[in-house]
């Protein structure tokens, strides 16, 4: 049973938060939740133990709300992961990027439904986020599937010191014409960030990264020998490749993966497995990730390297680091297949034909491959699908 904390509660545990801070023991970015105490205890009534909740970097309410002991809140706090409290048991999940969690909260919307499960998903960002045009795409794909999520939108009238109508005029009070969508206004406690006071930082005792963050231990790349004796063309591996996906049930996430085939290599995929987005990127990465934190093994498709670069958020500060992280809580094991149109067979532009394969290198840590030919793709693949862990495949359509 999760604790049910009184207001008086919660604003004892941010006060004694606020307190270590002035102790030099909080040398980092961190922000205290307050004001909101009625609305809160409210809205979690209605939210069950088993049901997801997607937090922001203002966590702790949310995280003591749904039932994560105060005790292990506090211990983050004090490794410096006040934005990034985690709790894979309780499917509590945050992160301190702002638009980043509501394609993700969609993609796990979209996992539940599948499964035919009675979870449901909770995704509580700021009126930041709704500044934001990734969250307008995660609602619109939630009320048009009629997904099991709910985005509860805390409404401060700031983000960081700016109000509403300072960012954005006369619409600033804005207005959701969606049933998934649950917002309420309240007057916060604390600044944007900390609590008012300076502290010593020459008394604080600041670690590394790695020593917040310890790396994952490196994936050993195995010999494949059953791709050693492939002789077919790179267009026939990346068919037999997602032929091989299919098998396994992954779900091929994109546009023009239904319509389409994805240049045709997905005909022998279970129409079932190909879910045809819309023409938003980061709602695509969102979704996959959504759906990989359910245990699926989603395959994002981008036809060109250039449509890629509008999700970078999601693959850069998700994708790449959520396992991070999330001390190997959460894991992403989306496969990426990127396309390029590096120079053929049609001409289509500068902005058509891009190649950033050493771009997404210096960008992600997780293995970026560029295979030359039938043998090495269809090892790509597999490779990926053993690693348990994201991978970015280029594909050529000058190979093709
Ligand atoms: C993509 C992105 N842009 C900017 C920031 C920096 N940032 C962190 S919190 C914040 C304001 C968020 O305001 P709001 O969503 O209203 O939440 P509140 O802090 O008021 O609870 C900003 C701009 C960020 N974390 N992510």
């Amino acid at each position: 049973m999760r604790k049910q904390w009184t207001e008086n509660e919660l604003i004892a545990f941010e006060d004694r938060i606020g307190d270590l801070y002035l102790d030099n023991k909080l040398p980092f970015l961190f922000h205290l939740s307050g004001g909101n105490e009625k609305e809160l205890i409210s809205i979690f009534e209605d939210i069950n133990e088993g049901d997801y909740v997607i937090s922001n970097h203002r966590s702790h309410y949310h995280a003591l709300l749904h039932g994560i002991p105060p005790e292990v809140i506090e211990d983050r706090i004090l490794n410096g992961r006040s934005m990034f409290i985690y709790d894979r048991e309780r499917n509590f999940f945050c992160s301190a990027i702002i638009g980043g969690t509501p394609a993700i909260a969609a993609g796990i919307a979209w996992a539940l439904k599948r499964k035919g499960s009675k979870q449901k998903v909770w995704c509580f960002v700021g009126d930041g986020t709704e500044d934001n045009g990734h969250l307008y795409e995660a609602i619109r794909y939630v009320d048009g599937f009629e997904l099991p999520c709910t985005f509860v939108i805390e409404n401060n009238d700031r983000s960081v010191e700016a109000s509403n109508s300072e960012r954005w005029g006369k619409t600033g009070d804005y207005k959701w014409n969606s049933q998934s969508v649950l917002k309420y206004k309240y007057e916060i406690t604390y600044p944007h960030a900390r609590k008012p006071g300076m502290i010593d930082l020459s008394k604080a005792v600041k670690k590394s990264d790695e020593e917040y963050f310890p790396s994952l231990p490196q994936v050993e790349k195995r010999k494949n020998l059953e791709s050693e004796s492939y002789r077919g063309t790179y267009k026939d591996a990346a068919n037999a490749a997602m032929k091989e996906l299919g098998d396994l049930g992954a779900i091929f996430i994109g546009y023009n993966v239904a319509r389409g085939d994805a240049m045709g290599t997905l005909k022998e995929v279970p129409t079932d497995q190909k879910l045809e987005t819309p023409v938003a990127e980061n709602l695509m990465a969102g979704l996959a990730i959504g759906m990989a934190f359910e245990g699926f093994l989603p395959v994002l498709y981008f036809e060109r390297h250039d449509f890629m670069m509008v999700a970078m958020d999601a693959i850069v500060n998700h994708i790449d680091k959520i396992e991070r992280i999330s001390h190997g809580e959460y894991k992403v094991p989306v496969i990426i297949r990127a396309v390029t149109a590096d120079g053929g067979p049609f001409y289509s532009g500068i902005t058509h034909s891009q190649d950033f394969t050493n771009v997404l290198r210096e960008a992600v840590s997780f293995p970026v491959t560029d295979p030359q030919n039938g043998e090495e793709l269809l090892e790509a693949f597999r490779e990926a699908v053993a690693s348990e862990r994201p991978a970015i495949i280029v594909e050529r359509k000058s190979l093709y």
